[in-house]
């Protein structure tokens, strides 16, 4: 098991077990953990008690949870290099998300977009712990004093408000969290759904089309690539804006092979018509996902492995929360 050393910087990350992981979460936050790994003391968590500001069955969110930390392990995490871990298994992150709540302002929380899609998307279920999320993963964060948060585009406003708190608890008491920098790939940082190419691809997108899930089988991915959703002309060129859905594909490509886009416009240039960039694309990811998914499969049939894992990042996870829980308690004035 890695030891977490005080000598090297931090990286923190997680994701929420609210349903499969796609392409969309390896391209805008695994794959740089897995870079990164080697160079950081790095922690990467199941966000479990995220995942419950929307409502979730139990027995599928015990799944999902060890879904999601095998996957991470099938993706690259070395859980001998790196802390993989269950958030509810470390009570510290809600401790310290208390008392970051207690010096939050209401219209903080109020302006962030997940927020308001979320309260579209459930509005039978605004409850207050969807307005708190991002306190939460601020807490997530600060509680490790992590340097770094490699995440996707659409964490960068809940991470702009973990700074702020940092920065806010540093002046009001005294230097205490580090202030965490994101880390957002400059391309894959926003995948996009390959039915609706101007909407995020999600884990929580009922539509089974919209997505490439890690356990699809080669026939899957081939389908859905060919049933995405395209522009309307027929040549390859990355343009976000007036060709989302080709753009969408090309990142994927790159992703997949690591092809500039300049060199992608090449290999198509002159081809009629989407489908052979199509084929290309649907082929290329078919080999990138599965060797993952295979290694998934033998990491979640190892369910002593899994939980011996889970168990040993725990601790040490909470050994190092622990010690910056009981300073900020110290700091605010709590008896110990
Ligand atoms: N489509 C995407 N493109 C690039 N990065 C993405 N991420 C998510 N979707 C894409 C990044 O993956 C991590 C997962 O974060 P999360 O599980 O906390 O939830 P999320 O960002 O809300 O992701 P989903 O899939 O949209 O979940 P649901 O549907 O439950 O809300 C983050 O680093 C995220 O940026």
């Amino acid at each position: 098991m890695s030891e977490l050393s005080t000598d090297r910087k931090t990286i923190l990350s997680g994701m929420q077990p609210s349903g499969e992981l796609g392409i969309g979460h390896v391209a805008g936050a695994l794959r740089n953990w897995v870079k990164l790994q080697n160079e950081y003391d790095s922690l990467f968590c199941v966000v479990d008690q995220h995942a419950i500001t929307v409502r979730q069955e139990p027995a599928k969110l015990r799944k999902r949870t060890l879904d999601i930390a095998a996957m991470y392990i099938a993706a690259g995490i070395d859980p001998e290099q790196s802390v993989v871990f269950v958030q509810s298994h470390v009570p510290e992150h809600v401790q310290l998300a208390w008392v970051l709540t207690c010096m939050t302002g209401m219209g903080e929380c109020a302006r962030m977009t997940q927020f308001k899609d979320k309260s579209e998307s459930n509005a039978d279920n605004i409850n207050v712990g969807l307005f708190t999320y991002p306190i939460l993963m601020a807490a997530d964060i600060l509680v490790y004093n992590a340097d770094l948060v490699p995440v996707g585009q659409d964490q960068k406003q809940h991470l702009e408000l973990a700074r702020n708190l940092a920065e806010r608890f540093n002046h009001h008491y005294s230097q205490t969290f580090t202030v965490p920098e994101p880390y957002i790939p400059e391309v894959g940082g926003k995948i996009m759904s390959l039915q609706e190419p101007t909407k995020k691809m999600s884990k929580s997108d009922p539509n089974q089309n919209a997505s490439i899930w890690l356990i699809d089988t080669d026939d899957q991915i081939r389908n859905k690539i060919k049933r995405a959703v395209t522009d309307s002309g027929s040549d390859i060129v990355y343009n976000e804006e007036l060709r989302p859905g080709v753009s969408n594909m090309m990142s994927l490509y790159h992703i997949a092979t690591g092809k500039s886009f300049a060199d992608i416009e090449q290999e198509f240039a002159g081809t009629s018509g989407y489908a052979p960039f199509k084929e290309a694309v649907g082929e290329a990811l078919v080999g990138y996902i599965r060797p993952i998914r295979e290694r998934f499969l033998e990491v979640r049939a190892d369910k002593d492995g899994l939980d011996k894992i889970l168990h040993a990042g725990a601790e040490q996870a909470r050994a190092r929360a622990r010690k910056t829980l009981r300073k900020v308690h110290k700091k605010i004035g709590f008896v110990e």
